[in-house]
């Protein structure tokens, strides 16, 4: 069975507990479980982790080369300003795709850029959580 990886940036760990007007009302453990439930249903195995450290995103990024077939990520706030976690993405071969909740574009100018997309074979924005699920599902479409 092939390996998602779903990695989650700096301050996702809050979700659903602050701002639900932007990001909604569940949590990252909501997310996560329903996303390890769609992934069996897709016959895919989901493998996440959520840090609010770059390097450890890094390393998480570098370990998927080892077993992981895809990559989906919400880099939050280092997606406008991490060249490392897009070198890193740079030297994973499988698909990415990059989330984000709100839609950055709507929202102040410094978030209107992101690193990560110029690797990503999707961008998802503005779709909520219901994001991420939107994200495995075009996943296992690239991995079948
Ligand atoms: O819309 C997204 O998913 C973002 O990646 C979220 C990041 C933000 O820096 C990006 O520009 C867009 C912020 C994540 C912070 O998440 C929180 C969730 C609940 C409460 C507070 C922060």
């Amino acid at each position: 069975m092939k390996t998602v990886c779903l990695l989650n940036g700096p301050n996702l760990n809050l979700l659903g507990q602050r701002q639900p007007e932007i990001y909604g009302r569940e949590t990252l453990a909501d997310v996560e479980a329903d996303c390890a439930k769609l992934a069996s249903e897709l016959g895919l195995n989901l493998r996440a982790l959520q840090s609010n450290h770059e390097g450890v995103l890094v390393d998480a990024i570098q370990a998927a080369r080892q077993d992981a077939a895809g990559i989906v990520i919400n880099p939050a706030a280092y997606s406008h300003t991490s060249v490392a976690i897009l070198d890193a993405l740079n030297a994973f071969d499988g698909p990415v795709i990059e989330v984000h909740i709100s839609n950055i574009h709507r929202r102040e100018s410094f978030r209107h850029h992101s690193h990560v997309s110029a690797r990503a074979d999707a961008v998802i924005a503005g779709l909520g959580t219901e994001g991420y699920r939107a994200a495995l599902r075009r996943m296992a479409q690239l991995l079948a």
